[in-house]
């Protein structure tokens, strides 16, 4: 499977002009700490108005805001598993949120989307296990949906660049 149309990059994702970039947000989707934090203080206040409206987010889903002050047009705001070990649906969650991204991004028309490595920060998901399913899930979109130009994962830290990286080096 090729890897012609995925990037990485250490960029802050809130200087990223992409069509959408996502949030790894917690179910209230009101804000919080880590990328959620920066998407929020890079967007202004609109988007936490805006995040009031949606009533909130079972995770492994996702929803859709504008980008307000940020570069990206779009926010889509997913929330991912909190580690629990592995043995409480984590995988699928997590791939869950992937495919729950990809499929708002197909039905809004994005072309470049970035993420940033979701649950792997302050919900504990271990990093390689997470950028696995990460281009797992990136490869089948890219597959499924032609209007798909490009995806960049965000890799904020060298043990996230390290785990994309051998992720990338796997069929
Ligand atoms: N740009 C790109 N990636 C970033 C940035 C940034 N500006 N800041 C952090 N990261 P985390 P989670 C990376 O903890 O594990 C929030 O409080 C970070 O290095 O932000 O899904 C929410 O409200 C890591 O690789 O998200 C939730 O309560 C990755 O983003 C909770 O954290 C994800 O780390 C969600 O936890």
């Amino acid at each position: 499977m090729t890897n012609d149309k995925i990037q990485l990059t250490g960029e802050d994702i809130t200087r990223i002009k992409a069509d959408g970039i996502v949030n790894a947000a917690n179910n209230s989707l009101l804000g919080g700490g880590g990328v959620d934090g920066a998407i929020h203080r890079g967007a202004g206040p609109e988007l936490l108005a805006a995040c009031w409206e949606l009533g909130g987010c079972p995770t492994g889903e996702a929803r859709i805001t504008k980008g307000y002050n940020l570069p990206a047009a779009w926010v889509i705001h997913t929330v991912g598993p909190v580690w629990h070990g592995g043995t409480q649906g984590e995988p699928e969650l997590l791939a869950r949120c992937y495919r729950s991204c990809f499929s708002l991004a197909r039905e809004y028309g994005l072309t470049t989307i970035a993420f940033p490595a979701i649950s792997t920060g302050v919900y504990g998901y271990p990093k390689e296990a997470a950028a696995r399913i990460a281009i797992r899930e990136a490869r089948r979109a890219l597959a499924e949906n032609k209007t798909l130009a490009s995806i960049l994962f965000v890799c904020f830290n060298s043990a996230t660049r390290l785990a994309y990286e051998k992720g990338l080096a796997e069929p």
